[in-house]
């Protein structure tokens, strides 16, 4: 195997500067708690992480995560294929969301990746929301989104199904497919060649591990049955995993995400709701909030119907998580500023030239 088709590009090559020529390209394929699984020019190793890493590190972007770049050298004196893991490298394109939970930090789903498979099925977990979200969270991550919609086999209103998703895809590609009865998943080979990356992303139970299989042609990865009263899944994948196709390529097969927060500014928004943006220039005010303003170009748009209401109203939802965020990160990089002047002033004060 080569570098090349395990992904490295001029973009990482690079950054690899004169003084690191001795070190080993590889990329992470799993991540376990103390040990990152990776795959050089030369075939498989395993890393660690020096502490330094963590300890630099001010958010967990930061480290690395599956699909990462990294330079290694071999542990002095560790068994064959021991390394450690020198240096993170700049990525080509990330999907992040907010870390789960009420900790506000970026977490990183997949790292250079070249398209993201968006799965959705086609059962009573349908949700266009839902899809809407994933699609709002790809517009930054710097790959191409596809939406696949599974379970062909057991969906019976897909002309409707595919009407209510006319509201937002926008241009995105969409594809059906029955992972089932292996009809149409050929289709997702034709995004990924020989070096590049794909991550399929979705609920749990949407049957991303089951389209991995069929493309892998044998079960790699466990399946499980969804809960008949919902069609919801039980998070059976629980770590993220890539793969290399048959074909050349590879997949990342990662868990169902029970939330889906922004991680995202409002350009992401504005990319994703630009039919909104566009009909808003009509507004009479400039800061029109489409509430009750007289003029209001986006309201005449509703009551036109040429603009979806429950669309504006995700906008608006939307628009107001991107603003919480952005406080609560506030909040965040005060709370760390405080800490850095603590432990900043406790040094100064801890000086043997200050002490008497
Ligand atoms: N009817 C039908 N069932 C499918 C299809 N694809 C997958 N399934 C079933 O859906 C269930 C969930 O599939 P998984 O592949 O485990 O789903 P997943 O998205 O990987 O779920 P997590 O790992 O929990 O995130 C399994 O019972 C699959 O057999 C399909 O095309 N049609
Ligand atoms: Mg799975
Ligand atoms: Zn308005």
């Amino acid at each position: 195997m080569t570098l090349t088709d395990l992904g490295w590009s001029h973009f990482f090559q690079q950054q690899v500067e004169p003084d690191e020529a001795d070190l080993i390209p590889a990329r992470v394929w799993r991540q376990d708690i103390n040990q990152y699984h990776l795959v050089s020019a030369d075939g498989e190793l395993s890393g660690t992480l020096p502490g330094r890493f963590r300890q630099s590190a001010l958010s967990k972007a930061d480290l690395p995560t599956v699909g990462d770049w990294v330079l290694v050298s071999p542990i002095p004196g560790g068994e064959q294929g021991q390394v450690q893991i020198e240096r993170l490298l700049d990525r080509k394109s990330r999907f992040s969301r907010k870390e789960a939970g009420d900790v506000v930090d970026e977490q990183i789903v997949a790292a250079n990746i070249d398209t993201v498979f968006i799965v959705s099925s086609l059962d009573d977990d349908f949700n266009v929301n839902r899809l809407e979200r994933y699609l709002l969270l790809s517009q930054d991550s710097g790959a191409l989104p596809v939406i696949v919609l599974n379970k062909a086999d057991i969906c019976e209103d897909l002309e409707e199904r595919l009407e209510a998703l006319g509201h937002v895809t926008r241009g995105t590609p969409v594809h059906v497919v029955s992972a089932k009865d292996n009809a149409g998943v050929d289709i997702i080979k034709d995004y990924v060649g020989p070096g590049s990356t794909c991550a399929l992303l979705g609920s749990s139970g949407v049957g991303k591990s089951t389209l991995i299989n069929r493309l892998l042609g044998y079960d790699r990865f466990a399946t499980g049955e969804v809960r008949e009263t919902d069609s919801k899944g039980r998070h059976t994948t629980t770590f993220r995993e890539m793969a290399m196709l048959p074909d050349g390529g590879m997949v990342i097969d990662t868990p169902g995400m029970r939330e889906l927060q922004l991680w995202s500014n409002t350009t992401a928004l504005e990319g994703t709701f630009d039919d909104i943006e566009t009909l808003a220039m009509n507004c009479r005010f400039s800061d029109c909030q489409h509430q009750s303003e007289p003029g209001c170009a986006v309201k005449q748009a509703v009551a036109s119907g040429e603009l979806n209401a429950e669309r504006l109203a995700r906008f608006e939802k939307l628009q107001r998580e991107v603003a919480h965020l952005v406080s609560q990160e506030d909040v965040a990089a005060r709370t760390q500023r405080k800490q850095e002047f603590r432990r900043f002033s406790k040094l100064i004060r801890n000086r043997p030239d200050k002490r008497d």
